[in-house]
């Protein structure tokens, strides 16, 4: 195809006559045309991965890469004096996602059409999606965030039901947005909207009607749940993005031949955490409308429904009051208590049950018992499960269980993100690596490979150049490319322990003030978004904010140690930060972290891993071996046994370790209050002295030694490139092109 000729045809003019706006337009409508050729004859089962989120990021750069015409149209937009950076900057990144599970989701997307499988992901078009994080007096502040243009990846279609609830009904409809795989098919990723959802009631203050469902239902994603109205407008979503999609599912397959008691021989169903889990009941509820009895409807649906795990933490294990799902999809509720009753009849072990005796339905728990899998998403995150949080399931169904390690999609993550990474790693191993990431480990041949080192040294830097370039344009931000880039970005929350993180932050500023000077500057890096609701989140953001104003302004230490937190972390910002970094975060306490994927994403970039032996962390040591990792702090099986006896106390941590108390007593001195609001200091000391739920104290010392051992070596320029190219070589297990073979060989067996 000549690139040129097509986007001209489209502009109706020169490239270079154009505006940077009319070409993204101009490729964004030749990349959907492609995409629509690559689509093919669907197989007759389909793989519907069902989520509440899809964190899908800008879509035209990945799209040229897998549709094969990335390097064509890079080449001919220079030759029109435009770069391909300056008319991505146009596309807005869609808000459809929050964290990892949803960014999981995508990479899944992707790696399901790459593999050549048919498969469709069914979501959710949430108008404002997330809010858009903005740091105001050194606090986060909430912002909506339209992302809806006239013309976008998103086409209108002709599908649309009627989904009724206790109190009104509503009219459907789907949009589509076309996932092309790796030289490969088109798969898509269905959205479903209502067309009565109205912008205009969001107040100055971000606050509408919670009651007003035709107008609110697809503003938000995860919209505030601190009151009632609140939670039950999350039950409204979920039952709509269910109902919908089993309807979908319904037709689809009835159109491919089914005659729905053969309906798991044409459609599974993968439930992403337990936001789809209503889409059992739904189904249920259909098929017997369809005429079936009832227990051919469970059979049937129990046969094509599969459940993913994606955390232990109780708050996110969902329970909703009976009395919530009678008010707003009544016609579930007799459905949900035939299938309590059948679970009870067949158990009396009260923890199995569905509707619990303070008549709280449990949403994980209808799902393993009616579905033919479940999974966790890391080996130590699986076994947990296993032998801990869900054992008394899994004693009743050890069958149902497997591990399905995540991984992330190395289209992004490295021939998008890195490309002076991936075209360096071709011209050493060739490009069967794309296709085939464990070919990553022919770099290993290089670790003695001086020039080779020296060249991974050379993109860092590079990239760091990039990372400064980007941030000072776009946040104002002054990065140090000879410093070491030590990068924490994920969600904040207590368990991902970023207060750990500052407590180094606080105690390596004190050494410095003290005359304890390192010898390569540090610049530590923060990204994260705390939930709206979230009050000592907001408060470590506030910290870590109140720290970069005083450390970067303090001429003593600046030339030393920097703290940047970069506002509103996203998918676009983390393609800056991650290729850039040297050190990488994963600090978690151990036993809390289902898998995490950044931290892949990291290693696949040449970034060393500072962890705790959590989530795929542990699989990550496994890999790279000890001397390229940097592994700190208690055993899962430590921290479950702290848990089960109730014995720790952080106080007595404070008390005997003079070290850790000044850090913690830092957060509240004259330094930082002059900077910062005294309650949500003292909320998070206090917090910190008299609960610390997430045992951040008890890590402090091998923490600082971990870190100071990682800055100690980095001083080694060879040593360190040498545990990079370790690194990269090992990280083709972590490509979800692997994770999505197994799924498909274990749980969905798709025939191509
Ligand atoms: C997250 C876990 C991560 C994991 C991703 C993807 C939720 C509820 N869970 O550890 O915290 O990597 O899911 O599985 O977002």
């Amino acid at each position: 195809m000549k690139v040129k000729q097509e986007l001209e045809k489209l502009l109706g003019k020169e490239i270079a006559q154009s505006s940077n706006e009319e070409v993204y337009y101009a490729l964004l409508n030749l990349t959907k045309q492609l995409a629509d050729e690559r689509r093919m004859e669907e197989t007759k089962k389909k793989i519907y991965y069902v989520s509440a989120e899809f964190l899908i990021g800008k879509l035209l750069s990945n799209n040229m890469i897998n549709l094969g015409i990335y390097e064509d149209v890079k080449k001919v937009l220079a030759e029109s004096g435009k770069t391909l950076a300056e008319i991505e900057e146009i596309e807005v990144e869609p808000s459809l996602g929050n964290g990892g599970l949803g960014r999981l989701a995508a990479c899944f997307l992707d790696s399901i059409a790459t593999l050549g499988l048919s498969g469709a992901g069914i979501g959710l078009n949430y108008h404002l999606g997330l809010f858009k994080q903005v740091f105001e007096d050194r606090m986060q502040k909430e912002q909506i965030n339209p992302w809806i243009k006239d013309q976008s990846w998103l086409r209108k279609t002709d599908v649309t039901y009627p989904v009724t609830f206790g109190k009104c009904t509503v009219q459907s409809r789907l949009y589509e947005i076309d996932v092309t795989g790796y030289n490969n098919r088109t798969n898509k990723l269905c959205l479903f909207d209502v067309e009565t959802v109205d912008e205009s009631i969001v107040d100055a203050n971000h606050q509408f009607d919670k009651t007003d469902i035709e107008k609110n239902l697809t503003l938000f994603l995860y919209p505030d749940d601190s009151d009632e109205d609140g939670r039950k407008l999350r039950i409204y979503q979920q039952y709509f993005m269910v109902s919908n999609a089993a309807r979908l599912i319904i037709d689809e397959c009835k159109a491919k031949g089914s005659n729905l008691y053969d309906l798991f021989d044409y459609a599974v169903i993968q439930i992403n955490d337990t936001h789809p889990t209503m889409i059992i009941p739904e189904l249920i509820r259909l098929l017997v409308a369809e005429g079936m009895n009832m227990d051919a409807a469970i059979y049937v649906v129990s046969k094509t429904c599969a459940y993913t795990n994606h955390t232990i933490l109780a708050e996110a294990l969902e329970k909703w009051p009976r009395h919530y799902l009678a008010e707003v999809v009544p016609q579930l509720v007799p459905i949900i208590e035939i299938l309590d009753d059948k679970v009870r009849r067949r158990f009396s072990d009260e923890s199995v049950a569905i509707i619990d005796r303070n008549d709280l339905v449990h949403m994980a728990h209808i799902d393993i018992h009616y579905g033919f899998s479940v999974n966790g998403v890391a080996y130590l995150h699986t076994e947990i499960l296993k032998n801990s949080e869900l054992n008394n399931f899994y004693k009743i169904y050890p069958e149902k269980f497997n591990n399905k390690t995540n991984g992330i999609t190395f289209r992004r993550w490295l021939l998008y993100c890195n490309e002076l990474l991936s075209d360096t790693i071709t011209e050493w191993i060739g490009d069967g690596y794309k296709k085939d990431a464990m070919e990553l480990e022919k770099l290993l041949a290089f670790v003695n490979d001086d020039d080779k080192l020296e060249k991974l040294l050379e993109i860092k830097h590079q990239n760091k150049l990039r990372a400064k370039e980007y941030f000072k344009e776009t946040q104002g931000i002054e990065l140090n490319e000879n410093s070491i880039f030590d990068i924490q970005v994920k969600r904040l929350h207590e368990y991902k322990r970023q207060q750990l993180n500052v407590l180094y932050v606080i105690h390596k500023y004190l050494e410095i003030k003290a005359g304890k000077l390192p010898t390569t500057p540090v610049t530590v890096i923060f990204g994260a978004k705390a939930a709206p609701a979230y009050t000592i989140a907001k408060d470590i953001i506030h910290l870590i904010l109140c720290l970069q104003e005083l450390i970067n302004n303090d001429p003593e230490v600046s030339p030393y140690l920097n703290v940047v937190m970069v506002e509103n972390y996203n998918v676009t910002l983390a393609e800056k930060l991650i290729p850039a970094c040297d050190i990488s975060e994963q600090i978690s306490l151990a036993s809390k972290e289902a898998s995490g994927t950044g931290n892949m994403k990291f290693m696949l970039n040449g970034a060393v891993t500072l962890g705790t032996e959590d989530g795929a962390n542990v699989e990550i040591h496994q890999l790279v071996g000890d001397d390229n990792i940097y592994i700190f702090g208690e055993s899962s099986d430590a921290v479950i046994d702290h848990y089960a006896k109730a014995d720790y106390v952080s106080r007595t941590y404070y008390e005997n370790n003079p070290v850790l108390k000044e850090a913690v007593d830092f957060i509240i001195s004259d330094a930082v209050m002059a900077l910062g609001n005294a309650e949500m200091l003292h909320r998070l000391y206090n917090e910190l002295l008299n609960k610390d739920w997430f045992m951040t104290f008890i890590d402090f010392d091998s923490y600082v030694d971990a870190k100071e051992r990682a800055y100690k070596e980095y001083e080694d320029r060879k040593a360190w490139a040498q545990k990079m190219m370790v690194n990269i070589a090992k990280a083709g297990f972590f490509s979800s092109d692997r994770t999505i073979a197994e799924y498909n060989n274990d749980i969905w067996k798709i025939i191509k």
